[in-house]
Protein backbone atom coordinates (compact mmCIF):
# COMPACT_ATOMS: atom_id res chain seq x y z
CA UNK A 1 0.00 0.00 0.00
CA UNK A 2 1.35 3.79 -0.97
CA UNK A 3 0.97 6.98 0.51
CA UNK A 4 1.57 10.19 -0.32
CA UNK A 5 3.37 12.74 2.43
CA UNK A 6 2.44 16.38 1.87
CA UNK A 7 5.56 18.23 3.72
CA UNK A 8 4.71 21.80 5.31
CA UNK A 9 2.80 23.22 2.75
CA UNK A 10 2.07 26.34 4.39
CA UNK A 11 1.43 30.04 3.99
CA UNK A 12 4.64 30.90 5.98
CA UNK A 13 6.56 28.99 3.33
CA UNK A 14 5.47 30.20 -0.02
CA UNK A 15 6.36 33.73 -1.47
CA UNK A 16 5.15 36.35 0.96
CA UNK A 17 5.38 34.74 3.76
CA UNK A 18 7.64 34.40 6.89
CA UNK A 19 9.97 32.00 5.16
CA UNK A 20 8.54 32.19 2.01
CA UNK A 21 10.30 29.79 -0.91
CA UNK A 22 11.37 30.92 -4.38
CA UNK A 23 8.97 29.69 -6.51
CA UNK A 24 7.05 27.06 -3.83
CA UNK A 25 3.55 28.36 -5.04
CA UNK A 26 4.91 26.38 -8.17
CA UNK A 27 4.30 22.79 -6.50
CA UNK A 28 0.88 23.60 -5.54
CA UNK A 29 -0.87 22.54 -8.83
CA UNK A 30 1.03 19.82 -8.92
CA UNK A 31 0.42 18.13 -5.70
CA UNK A 32 -3.10 18.92 -6.13
CA UNK A 33 -3.14 16.45 -9.45
CA UNK A 34 -0.93 14.07 -7.70
CA UNK A 35 -3.38 13.29 -5.14
CA UNK A 36 -5.97 11.56 -7.28
CA UNK A 37 -2.69 8.59 -7.93
CA UNK A 38 -3.92 8.07 -4.45
CA UNK A 39 -6.00 6.55 -1.60
CA UNK A 40 -4.12 7.45 1.73
CA UNK A 41 -2.72 10.92 1.81
CA UNK A 42 -1.13 12.17 4.76
CA UNK A 43 0.37 15.69 5.29
CA UNK A 44 2.59 17.78 7.94
CA UNK A 45 2.69 21.14 9.68
CA UNK A 46 5.34 23.18 10.78
CA UNK A 47 3.42 24.66 14.38
CA UNK A 48 5.67 26.55 16.42
CA UNK A 49 4.73 28.21 19.45
CA UNK A 50 5.60 31.55 20.06
CA UNK A 51 9.14 32.16 20.97
CA UNK A 52 10.35 29.16 19.69
CA UNK A 53 14.32 28.16 19.75
CA UNK A 54 14.45 28.00 15.93
CA UNK A 55 13.30 31.56 16.02
CA UNK A 56 16.40 34.10 15.12
CA UNK A 57 14.07 36.10 17.83
CA UNK A 58 15.64 33.17 20.20
CA UNK A 59 18.43 30.96 19.86
CA UNK A 60 17.86 30.47 16.13
CA UNK A 61 18.12 30.92 12.94
CA UNK A 62 14.61 31.15 10.73
CA UNK A 63 12.53 33.96 11.10
CA UNK A 64 9.29 33.67 13.12
CA UNK A 65 7.67 31.20 11.16
CA UNK A 66 4.41 29.43 11.38
CA UNK A 67 3.12 30.28 14.56
CA UNK A 68 0.32 28.10 16.09
CA UNK A 69 -3.04 28.88 15.16
CA UNK A 70 -1.98 31.88 12.68
CA UNK A 71 -2.58 32.42 8.81
CA UNK A 72 1.11 32.02 8.34
CA UNK A 73 0.78 28.28 9.23
CA UNK A 74 -1.87 27.18 7.70
CA UNK A 75 -1.96 25.24 4.56
CA UNK A 76 -1.63 26.90 1.53
CA UNK A 77 -5.26 28.07 0.27
CA UNK A 78 -5.37 26.84 -3.25
CA UNK A 79 -3.85 23.53 -1.83
CA UNK A 80 -6.55 20.83 -2.20
CA UNK A 81 -7.19 19.13 1.25
CA UNK A 82 -9.94 17.20 1.92
CA UNK A 83 -8.53 13.68 0.91
CA UNK A 84 -6.01 14.36 3.67
CA UNK A 85 -7.04 11.72 6.73
CA UNK A 86 -4.03 12.71 9.26
CA UNK A 87 -1.59 15.73 10.22
CA UNK A 88 1.46 15.55 11.86
CA UNK A 89 2.02 18.82 13.46
CA UNK A 90 5.93 19.34 14.43
CA UNK A 91 8.11 21.56 16.08
CA UNK A 92 5.60 21.93 19.18
CA UNK A 93 7.86 21.56 21.91
CA UNK A 94 9.48 25.04 22.58
CA UNK A 95 13.06 23.93 22.93
CA UNK A 96 13.06 21.69 20.45
CA UNK A 97 13.11 21.58 16.61
CA UNK A 98 11.60 18.87 14.07
CA UNK A 99 12.90 19.06 10.90
CA UNK A 100 11.80 15.55 9.96
CA UNK A 101 8.01 14.45 10.78
CA UNK A 102 8.98 11.46 12.15
CA UNK A 103 11.20 12.66 14.67
CA UNK A 104 12.01 15.98 16.24
CA UNK A 105 15.27 16.92 16.33
CA UNK A 106 16.20 15.11 19.60
CA UNK A 107 14.61 11.62 18.40
CA UNK A 108 11.27 11.72 19.77
CA UNK A 109 8.95 10.20 17.13
CA UNK A 110 5.97 12.02 16.14
CA UNK A 111 3.79 8.76 15.67
CA UNK A 112 3.76 9.19 11.96
CA UNK A 113 5.83 5.55 11.11
CA UNK A 114 3.49 3.76 13.52
CA UNK A 115 0.26 5.03 11.69
CA UNK A 116 1.51 4.74 8.22
CA UNK A 117 2.15 1.12 9.86
CA UNK A 118 -1.19 0.41 10.96
CA UNK A 119 -2.84 1.12 7.70
CA UNK A 120 -0.52 -1.05 5.94
CA UNK A 121 1.65 1.73 4.08
CA UNK A 122 4.82 -0.08 2.89
CA UNK A 123 5.82 2.79 0.29
CA UNK A 124 5.50 5.99 0.68
CA UNK A 125 5.74 9.07 -1.79
CA UNK A 126 7.17 12.30 -0.64
CA UNK A 127 6.59 16.07 -1.61
CA UNK A 128 6.73 19.56 -0.38
CA UNK A 129 8.79 22.26 1.30
CA UNK A 130 11.33 22.82 2.12
CA UNK A 131 13.46 20.32 -0.11
CA UNK A 132 17.21 20.55 1.76
CA UNK A 133 15.20 21.01 5.02
CA UNK A 134 12.20 19.04 6.30
CA UNK A 135 11.27 17.29 3.14
CA UNK A 136 15.34 15.91 3.46
CA UNK A 137 15.29 14.65 7.16
CA UNK A 138 11.94 13.07 6.22
CA UNK A 139 13.29 11.09 4.04
CA UNK A 140 15.97 10.37 5.88
CA UNK A 141 13.79 9.13 8.81
CA UNK A 142 11.42 7.11 6.82
CA UNK A 143 14.24 5.22 5.18
CA UNK A 144 15.20 4.33 8.68
CA UNK A 145 11.84 3.36 9.42
CA UNK A 146 11.86 0.89 6.78
CA UNK A 147 9.38 2.24 3.94
CA UNK A 148 10.39 2.32 0.55
CA UNK A 149 10.49 6.33 -0.30
CA UNK A 150 10.21 7.62 -3.52
CA UNK A 151 11.05 11.50 -3.68
CA UNK A 152 8.87 13.37 -7.16
CA UNK A 153 11.05 16.13 -7.53
CA UNK A 154 8.73 18.39 -9.49
CA UNK A 155 6.24 17.96 -6.13
CA UNK A 156 9.45 19.57 -3.89
CA UNK A 157 10.95 23.28 -3.84
CA UNK A 158 14.36 24.14 -1.91
CA UNK A 159 15.09 26.95 0.16
CA UNK A 160 18.32 26.82 -1.66
CA UNK A 161 19.35 24.73 -5.12
CA UNK A 162 18.64 21.37 -4.02
CA UNK A 163 19.96 18.88 -6.92
CA UNK A 164 22.62 18.06 -4.68
CA UNK A 165 20.33 16.80 -1.73
CA UNK A 166 18.48 14.49 -4.34
CA UNK A 167 21.55 13.05 -4.84
CA UNK A 168 22.07 12.81 -1.46
CA UNK A 169 18.61 11.16 -1.01
CA UNK A 170 19.33 8.71 -3.95
CA UNK A 171 23.30 7.69 -2.41
CA UNK A 172 20.87 7.01 1.30
CA UNK A 173 18.54 4.67 -0.78
CA UNK A 174 15.31 6.88 -2.14
CA UNK A 175 14.05 6.57 -5.51
CA UNK A 176 13.98 10.22 -6.95
CA UNK A 177 11.55 10.70 -10.12
CA UNK A 178 11.40 13.63 -12.09
CA UNK A 179 7.34 12.94 -12.13
CA UNK A 180 4.54 10.89 -11.29
CA UNK A 181 3.22 9.80 -14.72
C1 LIG B 1 11.37 24.13 7.60
C2 LIG B 1 12.95 25.65 8.24
C3 LIG B 1 12.33 25.83 9.45
C4 LIG B 1 10.84 23.21 6.54
C5 LIG B 1 10.73 24.28 8.82
O1 LIG B 1 9.63 22.89 6.57
O2 LIG B 1 11.63 22.80 5.66
N1 LIG B 1 12.48 24.81 7.33
N2 LIG B 1 11.22 25.14 9.72
ZN1 LIG C 1 10.06 25.59 11.45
Amino acid sequence: MKALLIVDLQNDFLPGGALGIPNGDQIIPVINALQDKFDLIVATKDWHPPGHISFASRDGIWPDHCVQNTFGAEFAPTLKTDKISHIVHKGSDPDVDSYSTFADNAGKESGLAAYLKEQGVDEIYIVGLATDYCVRFSVHDALKAGFKVMVIKEGCMGIEDSEHVFEELKRAGAIILPTLS
